[in-house]
């Protein structure tokens, strides 16, 4: 892994590289290639929900082209299912990826009601 702690600037661009042993790809019963999905630990939650999650897809030593893509796949694409609380506040930097600005406090027994 190459980045520190200090996270991913926004726009910014990291290259991880991770050893993969023999048994994170195909068994002798699986297709070509197989599929892990990655995810922020730093907030796992948060993170997760503000789309902070892919797919790493591990094929077959020999299998791939050299562009690491499965020789005897046409196309790839991942799908990611998930349950999402929407009731729970979002944290400040997706808030400021979506463009809006942060929601006006209004006291109670304002006179503007
Ligand atoms: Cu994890």
């Amino acid at each position: 892994m190459i980045a520190d702690s200090g996270g991913v600037p926004s726009g910014g661009r990291v290259t991880y590289r991770w050893k993969v042993p023999p048994r994170a790809g195909p068994g002798p019963m699986d297709p070509s290639s197989i599929v892990w999905m990655y995810h922020s630990h730093v907030d796992e939650v948060t993170d997760t929900n503000a789309g902070l999650v892919g797919a790493i897809v591990v094929t077959r030593q020999g299998k791939a082209r050299p562009d690491g893509s499965p020789k005897d796949v046409d196309r790839e694409f991942a799908a990611y299912f998930s349950v999402v609380d929407e009731s729970q506040p979002i944290a400040e930097g997706e808030r400021r990826a979506l463009h809006k600005p942060p929601p006006t406090r209004r006291r109670r027994g304002s006179a503007r009601g």
